[in-house]
C-alpha cells in the first residue's frame, strides 16, 4: 500500500496505523505536515474532486464552498455514546455502551470502510503545541474535508510528532466516513483507553475529533483524573481605559449569542469610555491552577466553527471580517456568482445560486409548505482561522493562558432570571452553573419555551457521570486558593407583551463591567436570596435609550417565580441519585430557607 514515510518513531502509533489500514483497507495512507504548500494542494485535490467549489478569489481569497450529505448536518447525541466498563461511572445523561460492544460495532462499520480512499493521519494539539495545557491526538480519516477544515481548528503536523516524540500519550481519534449512512453512524468516547471511534458522518462536532470529542469528553475525564477544568466556554478579555485587562470565562447552552459575545463590540458610549473587547476563544476553555493560586485559561482551539444563519454585521461584526478570508463555507448558500449567502446575513441575496440541498434557488422560491425555500441550512457554518479576527487578543496563544476574573453562567428565561446575577460564593456558583437552564428556541428540538437544563452548557458534552463532575467542580473551589468569582446573566427577559428588556449585543459590555468591578471589590449591589444583583444605578447605562423602570425589570427578584422553580431543579439533581454531591442538595435547601425571606436591601 502506498504510504508517504511515517515521519515518527512512536511505535505505539506506526502499529495502530498500520492496524487500523488493515482493517479499514485504505488504497493508500498520508500523513498529514501541515505545511502552507500541503494545505494548497490538498485544496486543489478537494476541489479536483468537486466537493469544494473557490468562492470568487478576488471577493474573498482562499475561501471555499462545501456541502455535506443532506442527512448529515448536525452531531448526533442520539448516536453518541461514551463506553465505560460501568454504566455508573457514565451517568444518567449520556448513552452508555460497553467497550468491548463499542469496539466490536466499529470494526463491523469500519472493516474495508476505506476501500478505493485515501487514509490521512492528522497529528494535532489541542493548545499551544508545547504548552502545559495542551493535549496531543491524532486523527486517522477518510475524509478530506476533514483534513482541511482540521487544518484550521487545530495545531497540525509534524511540529506535533516532535512535540509526542517516540513515547508521548496521544488521544487515538480514528474517523471513517464509511458510506454516510446513519444505520452506521456512531460516535464513541473510550475515556478509559484515551480514544475515540467515529464512523458514518463527516460533519462538525462529529467528525473533526478535535473538538466536541477530545477538547470536551475526553479533556474532562482527563481535567477530573489531573485536577484541572475542560469546559464549554468562551475566554474574552475586558480591557479598561486604563488599560488594565481583566479575563473572564462564559458558558451559555446553543441559541444564546455565544459566538458574538465572545467578538463583542463595544457601544459608542462604553469605547468613549476606552473599553475594549479581546478575544481568546468562542467555545472551549480549558482551565488550570496557576503559581499565583489562580485559575488561569487556555483556548484549545486554532479555528472557530461558527453558525452562519444570523451573522451579519449587527450581531457580529468581527465575526463577519473574520470570515473574508481562508474560510470553508459548509451549506450555506452558493450564489451563481461565487459568493456566499445565509438566512439574516449580510445584505440582500445573490439573485440566484444553489442553496445547501444542491438545488436550484431565488429569494422567490418557495418550499412544498408555501413559507421561502431555506437558501442555507441552520447549522451552516464558516470554519476560519481565530488569528483572523479583528479582536483577538495579541496573548491568545500565551502558551501560560489568560488569568481567569469571573466565570460567568447564561441561559435564555423570559422571566425569573435578572439581567446579572452575582454568586454568594464558589459554592453556589457551582450550583448556579449546575441549574443553568434555557427556554427553546423554534430553531431547537422540542416544543417552544419548553426549559431545558443543562448544566455549565455541558449536558451533551461531560465524559462521565454528571455527578460526579459537579464534584469536581466544588473540589476545585478548594484547591484554587484565589478561585474567580461567579456569574450568571440572562440577556432574555421579556415585558409583559413578550418584548425583549435588554438590547443585547455590544451592550452587554455594560453587564460585563460591572462584573469585572464586582471582581476588584468595587461595584455596588444588593444582597437577594439567589444572590447579588446589581444596585439601581450600578450598570452605567450612559448612551442608552432604556425607558424608565425597565432597569428595575431587569433586575427584579421574584421569590415566589424561584420558589415555583425548584421542584424541577431537585427532579434534575435526583437523577444522579448517590453520585449527587450533598453540598448541591444543602444549596438547594438552603435556597429555599432564603426564598422565604424577604429581600433583604
Ligand atoms: O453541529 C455540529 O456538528 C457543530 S456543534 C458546535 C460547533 C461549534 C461550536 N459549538 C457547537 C455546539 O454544539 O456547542
Ligand atoms: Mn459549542
Amino acid at each position: 500500500m502506498a504510504q508517504n514515510t511515517p515521519p515518527t518513531k512512536h511505535k505505539k502509533l506506526i502499529d495502530w496505523v498500520e492496524e487500523t489500514a488493515k482493517i479499514s483497507q485504505p488504497d493508500q495512507i498520508y500523513w498529514v505536515d501541515g505545511s502552507p504548500a500541503e494545505k494548497k494542494r490538498l485544496e486543489k485535490r478537494a476541489v479536483a474532486r468537486g466537493f469544494f467549489i473557490p468562492l470568487d478569489q478576488e471577493k474573498f481569497p482562499g475561501c471555499y464552498y462545501s456541502r455535506s450529505s443532506p442527512n448529515d448536518v448536525a452531531r448526533t447525541e442520539h448516536l453518541t455514546y461514551i463506553c465505560t466498563k460501568t454504566k455508573d461511572e457514565c451517568g444518567p445523561t449520556n448513552n452508555w455502551m460497553e467497550p468491548a460492544e463499542g469496539h466490536k460495532k466499529a470494526a463491523e462499520i469500519l472493516k474495508g470502510a476505506m476501500k478505493g480512499r485515501t487514509m490521512y493521519i492528522i497529528p494535532f494539539s489541542m493548545g499551544p503545541v508545547g504548552s502545559p495545557f495542551s493535549k496531543i491526538g491524532i486523527e486517522i480519516t477518510d475524509s478530506l474535508y476533514v483534513v482541511l477544515n482540521m487544518l484550521i481548528m487545530a495545531r497540525v503536523g509534524q511540529k506535533v510528532l516532535d512535540q509526542l516524540g517516540a513515547e508521548g500519550e496521544f488521544t487515538k481519534c480514528l474517523h471513517s466516513r464509511a458510506d454516510l449512512d446513519v444505520a452506521h453512524r456512531l460516535i464513541l468516547h473510550f475515556p478509559e483507553e484515551n480514544s475515540i471511534v467515529s464512523t458514518g458522518s463527516a460533519y462538525g462536532g462529529n467528525a473533526l475529533l478535535g473538538k466536541k470529542c477530545l477538547a470536551l469528553r475526553i479533556a474532562s475525564w482527563q481535567a477530573r483524573k489531573e485536577g484541572w477544568l475542560a469546559e464549554h466556554m468562551l475566554i474574552l478579555g475586558i480591557e479598561d481605559p486604563k488599560g488594565k485587562i481583566e479575563y473572564v470565562t462564559a458558558a451559555f447552552p446553543s441559541a444564546c449569542g455565544k459566538t458574538n459575545l465572545a467578538m463583542l463590540i463595544p457601544p459608542e458610549g462604553l469605547k468613549a469610555k476606552g473599553y475594549k473587547i479581546w478575544t481568546v476563544g468562542d467555545d472551549i476553555a480549558w482551565l488550570r491552577t496557576g503559581p499565583d493560586g489562580r485559575l488561569w485559561a487556555c483556548n484549545p482551539e486554532a479555528g472557530f466553527f461558527g453558525v452562519a444563519p444570523g451573522t451579519n454585521t449587527k450581531s457580529n461584526p468581527n465575526a463577519m471580517k473574520t470570515i473574508q478570508k481562508n474560510t470553508i463555507f459548509t451549506n450555506v448558500l452558493l450564489g451563481d456568482d461565487l459568493t456566499v449567502w445565509w438566512e439574516d446575513g449580510e445584505g440582500p441575496s445573490p439573485a440566484s445560486g444553489t442553496n445547501w440541498e444542491g438545488k436550484p434557488w431565488n429569494p422567490a422560491f418557495k418550499d412544498k409548505d408555501g413559507k421561502p425555500m431555506l437558501a442555507a441550512h441552520p447549522n451552516s457554518r464558516f470554519t476560519a482561522p481565530a488569528g483572523q479576527c479583528p479582536s483577538i487578543a495579541p496573548n491568545w496563544e500565551d502558551p501560560k493562558g489568560v488569568p481567569i476574573s469571573a466565570i460567568i453562567f447564561g441561559g435564555r428565561r423570559e422571566r425569573l432570571a435578572p439581567l446579572v446575577l452575582e454568586s454568594l460564593d464558589w459554592n453556589h456558583g457551582v450550583y448556579l452553573g449546575a441549574t443553568v437552564a434555557s427556554e427553546r428556541t423554534a430553531a431547537a428540538e422540542g416544543s417552544v419555551g419548553a426549559v431545558r437544563r443543562d448544566p455549565m452548557a455541558m449536558l451533551p458534552f461531560c465524559g462521565y457521570n454528571m455527578g460526579d463532575y459537579f464534584a469536581h467542580w466544588l473540589e476545585m473551589g478548594t484547591s484554587v486558593a484565589k478561585p474567580p468569582k461567579i456569574f450568571h446573566v440572562n440577556w432574555f427577559r421579556k415585558d409583559e407583551k413578550g418584548k425583549f428588556l435588554w438590547p443585547g449585543y455590544g451592550e452587554n459590555l455594560r453587564v460585563l463591567e460591572w462584573i469585572v468591578s464586582r471582581c476588584r471589590g468595587e461595584g455596588k449591589a444588593q444582597k437577594t436570596p439567589i444572590g447579588f444583583v446589581p444596585a439601581k444605578d450600578a450598570i452605567d447605562l450612559t448612551g442608552l435609550d432604556l425607558p424608565a423602570g425597565v432597569m428595575e425589570k431587569l433586575l427584579e427578584v421574584r421569590p415566589d417565580e424561584w420558589t415555583g422553580e425548584l421542584d424541577g431543579v431537585k427532579t434534575f439533581f435526583d437523577q444522579f441519585g448517590a453520585h449527587l454531591p450533598k453540598e448541591l442538595t444543602k444549596q438547594l435547601e438552603a435556597l429555599k430557607e432564603r426564598l422565604k425571606t424577604k429581600v433583604a436591601a
